[in-house]
């Protein structure tokens, strides 16, 4: 298998088949000063960033979502009742994914600003970059994946800006449940729309997009080592499949980050009843890059920690997130 780095006019090297054996897709770089980043990412909507953690650091964080799993109540809404006589297995076998674990912990916080992470993320966003949400993905052997989605239909920045960084906290496969992506789909700029999907038996409770120009011929598994990031834009068609595996888990952690340039309208009226939706603003960010021109509205703490539903028990309301003085 060929050692050597590829060209900075190419949008791919060679690590991903020296692990899975398969013709490497575009977008997989060693470095995050590799000047081909950007307009790979620009080219394709995503890029992955190999060994940007270390194996201690990813042993750190499964760690972390372990003792997450075993808080119950108040600090994390949605979990269940009585974990702490399960073993780590059955435990972790409760969760399909955490919303805003850095809501609840140190550790998972300090991963925002990965210098490896936020090099990337100046690169294909800018100077000024923020983030507003984070997701610890669990997805034992069984758990379902998550349809076709744009993430930006969910997080609405207003310059087209937003960027999810999906840490790999184990090896992700076509197997145990990877991302899969559709290259080249942000391109329009256009949000398709989306419906309920109605297939619990591979998805998750979130809905999915449809009639987009796209076919699952276009579609391509984006299978990475863990300490590896996928970074992917906010209108990239993206999903993923159930875990297929035997056992064991596809951990990953995905933060989401934007231009500080950019408001984000993203919440229900609560709390901003009387502003036209230009104005509107979530504030409960994490400044990782640069200056926030907003700086002097300060910063808020609305988001709290809270388990997805993953179908099993039903798809009821799964809006549970906000934390506000009006109910949500
Ligand atoms: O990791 C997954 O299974 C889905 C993640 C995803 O679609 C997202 O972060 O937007």
């Amino acid at each position: 298998m060929p050692e050597e780095k590829s060209e900075t006019t190419e949008c791919y090297h060679t690590a991903f088949s020296s692990w899975v054996g398969a013709t490497p897709p575009d977008g997989y770089f060693q470095s995050s000063q590799d000047d081909a980043c950007a307009s790979c990412y620009e080219k394709n909507g995503f890029l992955v960033l190999e060994d940007a953690f270390d194996a201690n650091s990813v042993a750190a964080l499964q760690t972390e979502a372990t003792r997450l799993c075993r808080m119950e109540g108040a600090e994390l809404s949605g979990a269940g009742q009585n974990y702490s006589k399960l073993s780590e297995e059955a435990l972790l076998a409760q969760f399909l994914c955490i919303h805003f674990p850095h809501k609840i912990s140190a550790l998972i916080k300090d991963q925002l600003t990965n210098p490896c992470v936020v090099d990337i993320l100046t690169r294909i966003i800018g100077p000024n970059v923020k983030c507003m949400q984070s997701m610890l993905f669990i997805k034992a052997a069984g758990k379902p994946g998550q349809a076709w989605h744009q993430d930006e239909l969910f997080i609405p920045t207003r310059d087209r800006s937003l960027v999810g960084a999906w840490i790999a906290l184990d090896d992700a496969t076509v197997e145990n449940g990877c991302l899969w992506v559709i290259p080249g789909s942000h391109k329009p700029g256009i949000l398709w729309p989306n419906r309920d999907h109605g297939n619990f038996e591979q998805f998750d409770c979130a809905k999915e997009s449809f009639s987009f120009p796209y076919s699952e011929t276009d579609e391509i598994p984006v299978e990475v080592k863990a300490g590896s990031v996928v970074f992917f834009n906010g209108y990239l068609l993206h999903r993923s499949l159930p875990n297929r595996a035997p056992e064991g888990f596809r951990r990953s952690l995905v933060n989401h980050y934007m231009s500080a340039e950019s408001t984000l309208p993203w919440l229900k009226n609560d709390g901003y009843e009387g502003n036209w939706l230009a104005q509107q603003d979530f504030r409960d960010i994490i400044l990782v890059a640069g200056e926030d021109p907003y700086a002097w509205k300060g910063v808020e703490d609305r988001s709290r920690a809270h388990c997805r539903k993953s179908g099993e028990g039903g798809c009821g309301d799964a809006s549970q997130n906000l934390k506000s003085t009006q109910k949500p």
